[in-house]
């Protein structure tokens, strides 16, 4: 049984100024629990909450605040398009949205709703915007976080099976599904790595990934916060910055990872580092050899899923091998679904990290698990006969890993779609060396240029979402059942 959520949130030096440091601005772990105390405090009792998940102090204190008082948290992707935020909205039911210092990044993509606690009046468009799908729109009260502020959370400890977070997710088709993830599942997950890459107080762990994702959030910010290291945030991951932080554990997506190889200096400055940690895509063999060539580091890899968190890594202690993603962590077991004969089929994983399903969609919940209770994760794996896994790809070609984000095929070209000019749309993820994979898109349209397909993606989603080609077809190659044939595309 793990130990609760929080427990080293106060230790060790609760008072040292820069225990946590997100993009040039640093704090305490006693002011960062004395915030998150009045945070919490403000939003006990509600049965879940959204935070505006931008990269500052503000965004840690709520999270940190919501979890104290026992509430669920929904991440909010600041870039977040009225399409994309509307649904996390109202698919969750969260009435609350924290956020950072009106304004402080992306000024106008969002309208606050009233100063705190004045929700915006019903049926109006508040910070969710205009409201997609059918229902009227909920009030949402946006809630700003106040550093100043300091309280004393005395609560009960929640309950480890309670929910932690709501993480939206995409799949194939579809808007994104919210995964529940539990308290328990967070806290064995951590507890697993900790072990796996020897993390404690005594580290800094550096990176500068976005706040809504597993990567970021639950590894890169509950982590430092569990294990009791320093963390430093760089606001984004750039080399130079990474160079800078001088920390003793870096988290980086393959992207990443590539654009530190393409600065030597910066890479070089990573030398006097403990460990380099890779995860989210795969990691190119070339990157990997890069990084050992100028920081002396063989990176870890490690492999994971919104659904699942962590479950596959190699250790500090163990060898690291390019294009292998290591052993289960703790607690963790792992088959692959092979055709009679083959080495190479699904990867289907069971243990204490696991989601407790899609919010308000059993149906998805259970075309997730085989029948014997196995999680399906849709990757295509092989494991060696000394334990270790390698990713070989993914079933399906409409979920694209692009930056380490995960992009449904079926989400951006609905998006296309709701273009006036767009009358058919087939989004695919085409091979890239810095992305790992670009979305590009195939459209029939007629008046409407690329520049504007691109922009109007990026304003109804988050931006990552957009596609970074636009190729402009008379008619999608189709079979003759008329289904069409991604395949059949020629060559972005
Ligand atoms: C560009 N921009 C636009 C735009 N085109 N804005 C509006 N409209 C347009 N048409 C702006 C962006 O807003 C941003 O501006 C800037 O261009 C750069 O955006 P980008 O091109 O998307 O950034 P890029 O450099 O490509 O990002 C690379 C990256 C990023 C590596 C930094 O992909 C990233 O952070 N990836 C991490 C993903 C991650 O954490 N995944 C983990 C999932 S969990 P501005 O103003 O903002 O600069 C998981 C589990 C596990 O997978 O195993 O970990
Ligand atoms: P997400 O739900 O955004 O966390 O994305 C999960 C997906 O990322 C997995 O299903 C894999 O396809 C991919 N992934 C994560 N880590 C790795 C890795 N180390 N190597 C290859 N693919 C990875």
């Amino acid at each position: 049984m793990s130990a609760p959520l929080l427990t080293s949130l106060a230790e060790p030096d609760g008072d040292r100024p820069d225990a946590l440091t997100v993009a040039g601005r640093s704090c305490s772990r006693e002011a960062l629990l004395g915030a998150a105390g009045a945070v919490a405090a403000r939003i006990a009792g509600a049965p879940v909450v959204a935070v505006r998940a931008t990269p500052t102090v503000e965004t840690v204190t709520a999270v940190v605040g919501a979890l104290l008082a026992g509430v669920p948290v929904v991440p909010v992707p600041p870039d977040s398009g009225p399409a994309e935020r509307d649904h996390i909205l109202r698919d969750s039911k969260a009435a609350l949205l924290l956020t950072g210092p009106q304004g402080e990044e992306d000024a106008g993509r969002e309208a606050p709703a009233g100063p705190a606690g004045t929700p915006g009046p019903a049926g109006a468009p508040g910070p969710a915007g205009a409201r997609g799908g059918a229902g009227p729109a909920a009030p949402v009260e946006t809630v700003p976080v106040d550093l100043a502020e300091r309280a004393a959370w005395t609560g009960p400890e929640p309950d480890p099976k309670a929910t932690a977070f709501i993480l939206y997710t995409s799949g194939t088709t579809g808007a994104p599904k919210g995964a529940l993830i539990s308290r328990r599942a967070v806290a064995a997950d951590l507890d697993a790595l900790a072990e796996a890459w020897a993390w404690t107080a005594e580290d800094t762990l550096v990176h500068g990934l976005p706040l809504f994702h597993v990567h970021g959030l639950v590894l890169g910010v509950l982590g430092a916060l569990r294990t009791g290291s320093r963390l430093v945030h760089t606001g984004r991951p750039t080399p130079a910055a990474y160079a800078e932080a001088g920390g003793s554990l870096y988290f980086g997506v393959p992207t990443v990872w590539h654009r530190v190889t393409q600065d030597p200096d910066a890479a070089r400055a990573l030398s006097s580092a403990r460990l380099l940690v890779s995860g989210s895509a795969p990691l190119p063999a070339p990157v990997f050899r890069d990084l050992e060539l100028l920081t002396g580091h063989r990176p870890v890899e490690r492999y994971g899923m919104t659904e699942t968190l962590i479950t596959l890594s190699t250790r500090a202690d163990g060898e690291r091998r390019p294009g292998y993603v290591g052993t289960p962590l703790s607690g963790i077991r792992t088959r692959v679904a092979a055709e009679e004969g083959a080495e190479i089929g699904e990867l289907q994983l069971t243990g204490p990290t696991l989601f407790d399903g899609y919010l308000g969609r059993p149906e998805a919940t259970t075309g997730s698990y085989t029948e014997d209770g196995w999680f399906r994760t849709g990757d295509i794996a092989a494991i060696e006969p000394d334990g270790f896994h390698r990713i070989v790809g993914r079933a399906s070609t409409d979920l694209i890993k692009s930056g380490g984000y995960r992009i449904g095929a079926g989400e951006v070209e609905n998006a296309l779609l709701d273009h006036p000019a767009v009358r058919e749309a087939a989004v695919v993820g085409a091979p890239h060396e810095d992305l790992g994979q670009q979305i590009v898109a195939y459209v029939v349209a007629d008046g409407v240029s690329e520049a504007e397909l691109i922009d109007f993606v990026a304003g109804q989603l988050s931006v990552h979402k957009r596609p970074r080609k636009v190729r402009f077809l008379d008619a999608l190659p189709r079979n003759a059942m008329g289904k069409p044939q991604k395949k059949l595309l020629p060559p972005a």
